[in-house]
């Protein structure tokens, strides 16, 4: 194993989020950040802005792009990642992300990267469909395993991401001897896949149409008005059952997880009662969570020089992990390693 993996007494969390948007969604905090901010304090954490995956759809105008990846950074804080205990920082500032993917990506067969779901319904949807959008889990598997990370914590949508990554781990550690930790998901039971309020049978997501989306950043109005409008079924009665009533279990699964209750003991509370009261219950415990969340992110935003500081740290505290890693791969795979000339 190489030498940057973590002694067995801590654990190494490595996750992270693309800035395709001006605010997360309630999908990605519940599917995904909820669980790192739970994770810091008792695991060595690595948080980062996947900002060169975010180019692999359209991408976006540089000023836009720059300012997700802020806006990013202070949900992060927004949330609860504390930069004391997480690493936090942006994936372009690390060389060795896109130095290990073309290694891996040369470990890869077309067709396996062809088959991942997520490029399949991507491809499906987008107009224009770059090699990017191809190759990028296995830049995302490079981003896991230039870390020696044990745990992932993500949503259920990137769970066929995890399974190639610990595919080409176990493939590189096959044919060039043990140098990578293979890594496991940490996918939360109850809410790893919010659904899109307007298609209850889509993940939410922030490339699809704005309407079925509850970003953390949308006016308390906007946010009450999509629950609203939630597509749910033509019955009445409130109940937990995700295969006959997939709108109104989703609006429960978000009820629950916001209100730290269970989706069966949500739907208790309306028995008898229609689908309106639910829709209210949800909208005063989102709008509850997102005011002082937005009102947290437009604090951090005032100080754009203290979140480049943060990224600073956290890149420096990521950039030695990821050296000694590509060094040992290249070093394996065969490459003649450049010789350090006295100045
Ligand atoms: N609907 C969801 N429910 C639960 N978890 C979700 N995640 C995303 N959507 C849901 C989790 O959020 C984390 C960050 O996601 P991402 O931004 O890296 O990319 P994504 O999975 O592709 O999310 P989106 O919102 O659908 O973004 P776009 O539209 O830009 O592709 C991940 O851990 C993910 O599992």
């Amino acid at each position: 194993m190489a030498s940057t993996a973590p002694t067995s007494s801590s654990t190494r969390v490595l996750s992270g989020i693309q800035p395709t948007s001006m605010s997360q969604h309630i999908g990605n905090y519940l599917g995904a950040t909820k669980q790192w901010v739970t994770m810091q304090h008792d695991h060595d954490v690595f948080f980062f802005l996947a900002d060169l995956h975010a180019i692999t759809a359209d991408p976006p105008e540089p000023a836009v792009l720059r300012q997700r990846s802020h806006q990013a950074v202070a949900q992060l804080l927004a949330a609860g990642v504390d930069p004391e205990h997480s690493a936090i920082f942006l994936q372009s500032h690390v060389p060795g992300h896109t130095q290990l993917s073309w290694v891996l990506e040369c470990l890869t067969a077309y067709g396996e990267a062809g088959r991942m779901t997520q490029f399949k319904d991507k491809s499906a949807r987008g107009e224009r469909v770059s090699v990017g959008l191809l190759t990028y889990p296995i830049l995302q598997a490079a981003d896991i395993l230039i870390y020696q990370a044990h745990q992932v914590p993500v949503g259920e949508d990137q769970r066929q991401h995890i399974e190639l990554t610990r595919d080409l781990a176990q493939r590189f550690n096959t044919r060039y001897g043990d140098t990578f930790v293979v890594p496991d998901a940490f996918i939360p039971k109850a809410s790893a896949k919010i659904l899109d309020l307007q298609d209850p049978t889509a993940k939410m997501s922030k490339s699809l149409p704005d309407a079925g989306t509850l970003n953390l950043l949308d006016d308390p109005k906007v946010l009450t008005k999509k629950i609203k409008r939630a597509v749910t079924d033509d019955g009445t009665e409130v109940r937990f059952d995700p295969v006959a009533k997939p709108g109104v279990s989703n609006l429960l699964v978000i009820l629950a997880a916001v209100t730290g209750s269970t989706p069966d003991a949500a739907a208790a509370q309306f028995d008898g009662q229609g689908y309106g009261a639910l829709k209210m219950a949800v909208a005063d415990a989102v709008v509850a969570f997102a005011e002082p969340f937005a009102a947290r992110v437009h604090e951090a935003m005032s100080d754009p020089g203290e979140l480049d500081l943060i990224l600073a740290r956290g890149a420096e505290r990521a950039r030695p992990i990821a050296e000694a890693t590509v060094n040992d791969v290249y070093d394996r795979v065969g490459f003649v390693p450049p010789l350090a000339r006295p100045r």
